[in-house]
């Protein structure tokens, strides 16, 4: 088990960034993996999306399961971070394929998961920007349940950012998760600016400016609270 006080960055409560989480090999597997995946690649806005696990209804996960290459690294995750609960493990996966100049709306992800997301990024860069919900965004959690999961909203002021290097872990929870949207920008190189919390542990400075290099996967694994069971008709 992680010690996670000790990659705790910046002041939100709470954000936590773990530098080489895994080995250039283990990550070269998984994207081996996902490149050969027979799931197929939804197109939202740009940037390419898988969904394992499942699909995330309105009251919960209607549960399909999840591919066997992916298991190892899920108990894991489970175990180092305690991040899904006491002897609780993930059971949804988004997986994200982003080019240079493709992003995410700033977005919160809503009263169906377990509040703590573990992002692992994959090959190449991009920086996660926290800020505050807007005060008329507050009441956005019912939006969120009616649409499935997530809801995108007009965001407030910036708290916080992440750079999320490749082999990295973002996890966040409390008010980073029920607080603020999150999002990346539809840049091609991002502005390490003074948001960036964790630029010393990413090896970066503030001031500089980052290429996101090429396509970058991001996996965020959360746990979906309710699980119909299967065969339930809904
Ligand atoms: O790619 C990322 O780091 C962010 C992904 C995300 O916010 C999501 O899947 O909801």
């Amino acid at each position: 088990m992680l010690d996670l006080e000790q990659y705790r960055v910046g002041d939100l409560p709470t954000l936590y960034y773990v530098p080489d989480a895994i080995t250039p090999a283990e990550e070269q597997s998984l994207l081996t993996h996902i490149t050969a995946s027979k799931q197929q690649w939804k197109t939202v806005s740009g940037r390419r999306l898988q969904n394992l696990g499942g699909i995330v209804h309105k009251k919960g996960l209607i549960p399909a399961p999840l591919p066997s290459w992916l298991q190892p690294l899920l108990g894991r995750l489970a175990q180092d971070t305690g991040a899904y609960g006491e002897g609780k493990q993930p059971n949804h996966v988004l997986i994200n394929a982003y080019q240079p100049g493709e992003g995410i709306l700033p977005h919160e992800d809503g009263p169906l998961y377990h509040p703590v997301v573990v992002i692992l990024s994959l090959q190449n860069p991009a920086v996660v920007r926290f800020a505050r919900k807007r005060r008329d965004e507050q009441q956005s959690d019912a939006a969120a349940a009616a649409e499935g999961a997530e809801s995108h909203g007009r965001a407030g002021q910036l708290v916080a950012s992440v750079a999320c290097m490749p082999r990295s872990l973002l996890i966040f929870k409390d008010e980073a998760y029920s607080g603020c949207l999150h999002g990346i920008l539809e840049a091609a190189v991002e502005d390490i600016d003074a948001s960036v919390v964790n630029a010393q542990q990413a090896g970066l400075q503030v001031g500089q400016a980052l290429p996101r290099g090429g396509e970058r996967i991001s996996l965020t694994v959360r746990r979906v609270l309710h699980t119909y069971s299967l065969g339930l008709r809904l």
